[in-house]
C-alpha cells in the first residue's frame, strides 16, 4: 500500500484544499493529512476560525483522507514519515524546497497551488478581520 502525507491548517475549507487533496490521494492508496494544532497554528502566526477539532473533523469527511493527525511541531515530520512508513510527501508549490530533507525518507513533492483562492483572501473578502472572527 502506497502512503501519502500531507500537513496544512485547512481552515475554512476550499476547493483549493480539496484540489491538494485529491492530487496528493491520486499519488498513492492511502492518505494522511497532518492538521496543524490551534497551538502549532500560534507558532506559524496563524489563528484559524475553526478548532483544531473542527478542522480535524471536517478533514475526516473528505473521501479522499484516510487518516487524520495532529501537527505539533516543525520537527515531527521525519518522525511522521518514519512511523506511519510514508512513501510520498506533498506539499503546495508555495514551500518548495523547504522540505527537501525529507528526500532521505521518502518521495517529496510539491503540487501546483490552486490560483484565485485562499482562507486570507475569503476573510478580507468577507472584510473580516480577525479579531471579528472570534
Ligand atoms: N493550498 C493550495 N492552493 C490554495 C491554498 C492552499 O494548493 N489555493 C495548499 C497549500 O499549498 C498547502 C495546503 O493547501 O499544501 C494547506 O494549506 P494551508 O492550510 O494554508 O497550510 P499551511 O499554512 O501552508 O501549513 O508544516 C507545514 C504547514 O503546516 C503548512
Amino acid at each position: 500500500m502506497k502512503k501519502v502525507i500531507t500537513y496544512g491548517t485547512f481552515d475554512l475549507l476550499h476547493v483549493g484544499h480539496i484540489n491538494i487533496l485529491r492530487r496528493a490521494k491520486e499519488l498513492g492508496d492511502y492518505l494522511i493529512v497532518v492538521v496543524s494544532t490551534d497551538e502549532f497554528n500560534a507558532l506559524k502566526g496563524k489563528k484559524a476560525y475553526y478548532s483544531f477539532e473542527d478542522r480535524k473533523t471536517i478533514l475526516e469527511a473528505i473521501k479522499y483522507v484516510d487518516e487524520v493527525l495532529p501537527e505539533n511541531t516543525w520537527e515531527q515530520k521525519i518522525d511522521d514519515v518514519k512511523n506511519n512508513d510514508v512513501d510520498v510527501f506533498v506539499m503546495g508549490h508555495d514551500w518548495t524546497g523547504k522540505f527537501d530533507f525529507l528526500k532521505d525518507y521518502c518521495e517529496v513533492v510539491y503540487l501546483p497551488r490552486t490560483e484565485g483562492i485562499s482562507t486570507t483572501k475569503i476573510k478580507s473578502d468577507l472584510g473580516v478581520t480577525d479579531k471579528e472572527a472570534k
